[in-house]
């Protein structure tokens, strides 16, 4: 077993930015080179909170706004344990998607704030680094339709964009922002450089928490 700390590297943007394609690449290409890595991604569909979640996306329930929220946080909450698990046996955990997901989209609904809804994640275990798959909507619009899922509208994601730039603006978190919109492999390329870097750094540091 390694006696080195994994890193917690998050990858986020809006709808096909291309963070799916990037985890599984980077999670491979770790894999490849021996170092010991995983992917997670929020929400976490298959537990029974993540049933809940799925039933809301795909419109087959009403949740309140408050309490869906509370139900994605939750769902990042009660996988900690196994996350920390793994990161502290050397496995380098990579997920797509996490709080700050959840606080862009909540907040982007009428009359949340932005602390309100980052307030349920605080002290999750914190990233090393956060990748921000940047494209432009229009971009993201030549990568295919928007689906049948609840959130996929170009207004609603056009607010979401703005709140996760709010969000960037927040220097206790390791942000790097990625140009999305080249070549997968050149966004692949960068992704990599940013992440040897973080699980570098990481292994010397204990895992800290999120936004305290
Ligand atoms: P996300 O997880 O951010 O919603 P995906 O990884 O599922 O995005 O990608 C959405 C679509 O865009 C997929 O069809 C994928 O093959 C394509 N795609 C991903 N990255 C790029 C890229 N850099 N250039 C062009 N198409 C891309
Ligand atoms: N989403 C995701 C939230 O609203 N809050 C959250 O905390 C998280 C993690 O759920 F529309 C939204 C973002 C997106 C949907 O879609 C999940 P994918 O395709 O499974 O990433």
């Amino acid at each position: 077993m390694s006696c080195h700390r994994g890193a917690l590297i998050v990858l986020e943007g809006v709808d096909k930015a291309g963070k799916t394609t990037q985890c599984k690449k980077l999670v491979a290409a770790l894999q490849h080179s021996g170092r010991p890595a995983e992917v997670m991604r929020f929400p976490d569909r298959t537990t029974s909170i993540g049933l809940l979640i799925n039933s809301y996306l795909q419109k087959d329930r009403e949740l309140e706004d408050h309490a869906i929220h509370l139900l994605f946080s939750a769902n990042r909450w009660e996988l900690v344990p196994s996350m920390k698990k793994k990161i502290e046996q050397g496995v380098t955990v990579v997920v797509d998607r996490y709080a700050f997901s959840g606080a862009a989209f909540t907040s982007a609904k009428q009359g949340f704030c932005l602390d309100w809804c980052k307030t349920p994640d605080v002290g999750l275990p914190k990233p090393d680094l956060v990748m921000f798959l940047k494209v432009s909507p229009a971009e993201a619009a030549l990568r295919g339709q928007f689906g049948e899922e609840r959130y996929e509208t170009s207004v609603f994601q056009k607010t979401v964009q703005q709140r996760f730039e709010q969000l960037m603006k927040d220097p206790s978190v390791n942000w790097k922002v990625i140009d999305a919109s080249k070549q997968i492999q050149d966004v692949h390329e960068d992704i990599i450089g940013h992440s040897l870097s973080a699980i570098t750094t990481a292994q010397s540091q204990p895992i800290g928490e999120l936004w305290k």
